[in-house]
C-alpha cells in the first residue's frame, strides 16, 4: 500500500502524472523498502554453524559482516538461537547406530540426525562473537523441547506448537518479515514459509544467507519458499524507507 510519505516521495520525483498511480519511489527503482513495520529476523549465527563449529554451515562465517551492515538499516530485529537439550531427539547420537544426516521418522514426521549441536548453555550455541546488533529486540530460542525440532522460529516441527513469536510481531504492529542467518535449507526456510503461513508479507535476503545443502536440499528449499509466496532478493535491493 501507498502510505503518506511515499506519496509525497512519489509526488517530488515526479512520478504522480497517473502513469504510476500506486507506486513507490524505491519500488520504482526497482527496491524493496524497509520501513517501522518491518523485521530482521536474523536465524541462529551462532558458533556451531560456523567453520569450526559441530555443524558448520561452509562460508557462514562470511555473512556476519553483511548481516551487520543491513542490521543497521532495520529498526525491529530478532535473533535466534537454536537452543537444544543435550539429549535432544534431532542428534544422531541419541539413535543407535544412526549417523549424522541419515533420516528417520518420528511421530511428526521426517527428521534429519545432525551432529550434536547448539546443546543450551555452551559455547557453541553462543551467538557468533562478530554478531554486531545491539540494538536487536528480543532473542528467541527454539528447539528447547526434547522430543520436538524446531526449524522454523514460529512453529516447532510438531506443526502446532508456538514459539509466540507470530503474535509477538502482530502485537507490535510488524507486516513484513525479512531473514537472514544460517542455514538458508533449514531454518531461514522455514521461518521464512512459516511467516508467510501467518500472513507476513516475506523476503529471505539471499546474500545474508548459507545453505547446508544435504541431499538436496537447498534446491528444494527454494522451490518450497517460491510456492509459499517467500520473495527471494539479495541485499543490494534493500531501500531504507
Ligand atoms: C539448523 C539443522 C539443525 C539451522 C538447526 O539453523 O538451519 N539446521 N538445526
Ligand atoms: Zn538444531
Amino acid at each position: 500500500m501507498l502510505d503518506r510519505r511515499h506519496m509525497m516521495l512519489a509526488l517530488g520525483a515526479g512520478l504522480s502524472t497517473g502513469l504510476f498511480p500506486s507506486i513507490t519511489l524505491a519500488q520504482a527503482a526497482g527496491k524493496v523498502p524497509v520501513d517501522a513495520k518491518s523485521v530482521l529476523i536474523v536465524v541462529d549465527v551462532q558458533n556451531c554453524f560456523v567453520p569450526g563449529g559441530s555443524l558448520a554451515v561452509k562460508d557462514g562465517d562470511q555473512i556476519v559482516p553483511l548481516i551487520n551492515r543491513i542490521a543497521k538499516t532495520f529498526r525491529n530485529v530478532v535473533l535466534t538461537q537454536d537452543w537444544h537439550t543435550p539429549d535432544h531427539v534431532s542428534f544422531a547420537s541419541q539413535h543407535g547406530g544412526r549417523k549424522p544426516f541419515e533420516v528417520i521418522s518420528l511421530p511428526y514426521g521426517e527428521q534429519i540426525l545432525w551432529p550434536d549441536h547448539c546443546v543450551q548453555g555452551t559455547e557453541g550455541a553462543q551467538l557468533v562473537k562478530g554478531l554486531d546488533i545491539p540494538h536487536a529486540q528480543l532473542i528467541i530460542r527454539k528447539g528447547f523441547h526434547k522430543d520436538v525440532d524446531s526449524y522454523s522460529a514460529f512453529t516447532e516441527a510438531d506443526g502446532k506448537t508456538s514459539t509466540g513469536l507470530g503474535g509477538y510481531l502482530k502485537q507490535r504492529g510488524i507486516q513484513r518479515v525479512f531473514v537472514a542467518g544460517l542455514a538458508t535449507d533449514f531454518c531461514v526456510a522455514w521461518t521464512a514459509m512459516d511467516a508467510r503461513k501467518q500472513e507476513f508479507e516475506t523476503f529471505v535476503i539471499e546474500d545474508a544467507c548459507r545453505g547446508i545443502d544435504t541431499q538436496g536440499s537447498l534446491a528444494k528449499s527454494w522451490e518450497a519458499m517460491k510456492a509459499a509466496g517467500v520473495q527471494r532478493i539479495q541485499s543490494g535491493d534493500l531501500a531504507p524507507a
